[in-house]
């Protein structure tokens, strides 16, 4: 006789169905499972294959009436709108000269990775700066934010946000900055360029006016790509790559060491030519840029070949590992910030 007899259990489940209650042993198997039960995919975005129909969203849309020209994205295997891993999202945004992208605010962290162009520009809590490319930008938590392009060339970028996780918590909000009286949401800036950096971004510190370390996001706002990729072209020349990970740097809170935002952290790597890692998985999701060089990822039985700006996730728990043709250079966002704080967080060699 089976430990469960199904067809009274199901009787009795449908039973009490419209008391809003279900027998747990029917569900346990799906509810506590052995391993962790990924919806997500791993894919990969052609940069080729995106790169013009941002044009043609630029001749739709003016970056103002459009609040934002994203082409985001979404994981094949979508839960809804935006989720690339099961709490972050990504998409790639398009600035042109002249525009400008007015002043709001919301719960949900962003980070900006920048793709093409120099010189357009991010305004964050009255802090304004010129982004290149390879330029890592933090938009954190309910800072005020707008982007704007004086130069002469379109600027495009990726950004990052952990919208998918605020829904999740049932705890989004977002503001829009007052209008102007030229017509434009447009905060004022309140500080020299690159304060941040100035202040807390050199391996020093302002000895008054320290942000509390309670506040959970780095006070820098640009973390530039000369400084980072100098400094893993100088780890090249002294250490042997690690076997998962070639050469890797963190970009950090200078506060507390911890990571940039409190629901994201976020990584510069560099592969050496040639270079075969070994595979790992780990819980958080991982959404890269390649950034220079070629290569691949193979994500479970996913081969994503990649080349410069194209953008791909490893979902969760998917065993995966690069391999570089060229020297490449990757940058990565994870949303491991947001399982570390519960012990929930976990990873492991594969093979
Ligand atoms: O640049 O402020 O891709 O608010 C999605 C929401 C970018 C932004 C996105 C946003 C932004
Ligand atoms: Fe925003």
């Amino acid at each position: 006789m089976a430990a469960i007899d199904l067809a009274k259990s199901q009787t009795l489940a449908d039973a009490v169905a419209p008391l809003h209650v279900t027998p747990l042993w029917m569900v346990l198997g799906r509810l506590i499972t052995d391993e962790p039960d990924v919806p997500e995919v791993p894919y990969l975005w052609s940069w080729k294959a995106l790169r013009p129909w941002l044009e043609e969203a630029c001749r739709l849309i003016s970056a103002q009436d459009a609040e934002r020209r994203v082409l985001t994205m979404t994981n094949p295997a979508k839960r809804y709108t935006g989720a690339v891993t099961h709490y972050l999202n990504a998409g790639l945004q398009v600035i042109m000269p002249g525009e400008i992208a007015p002043t709001h605010r919301h719960v949900a962290n962003a980070i900006r990775f920048i793709m093409e162009g120099d010189g357009a520009y991010t305004v964050v809590d009255g802090e304004k700066t010129l982004m290149r490319r390879g330029d890592f930008i933090t938009t954190p938590i309910w800072s005020w934010h707008d982007h704007g392009n004086e130069s002469d060339k379109p600027m495009v970028w990726l950004d990052g946000l952990d919208f998918p996780f605020v829904h999740t918590a049932n705890a989004m909000f977002k503001s829009d900055y007052p209008v102007g009286p030229d017509g434009v949401r447009r905060q004022s800036v309140q500080r020299e360029d690159d304060d941040s950096i100035v202040r807390f971004g050199q391996s020093m510190r302002p000895t008054e006016g320290v942000p509390d370390s309670s506040r959970l996001y780095s006070p820098v706002i640009n973390y530039r790509y000369t400084t980072a990729r100098a400094a893993l072209e100088r780890l090249r020349n002294t250490d042997a790559p690690h076997p998962v990970e070639g050469w890797k740097l963190e970009y950090i809170n200078p506060v507390t060491g911890g990571s940039v935002l409190p629901t994201i952290d976020a990584f510069l790597q560099l592969l050496p030519a040639g270079f075969r890692g070994r595979s790992h998985r780990h819980t958080h999701g991982t959404i890269y840029v390649a950034v220079e060089g070629r290569g691949r990822t193979e994500a479970g039985n996913t081969i994503m070949e990649w080349e410069p700006n194209d953008v791909f996730v490893v979902p969760s728990w998917t065993p995966h590992r690069h391999i570089a043709t060229e020297e490449s250079v990757l940058f990565s966002f994870t949303d491991a910030p947001i399982q570390r704080p519960f012990g929930i967080h976990r990873e492991e060699l594969v093979g």
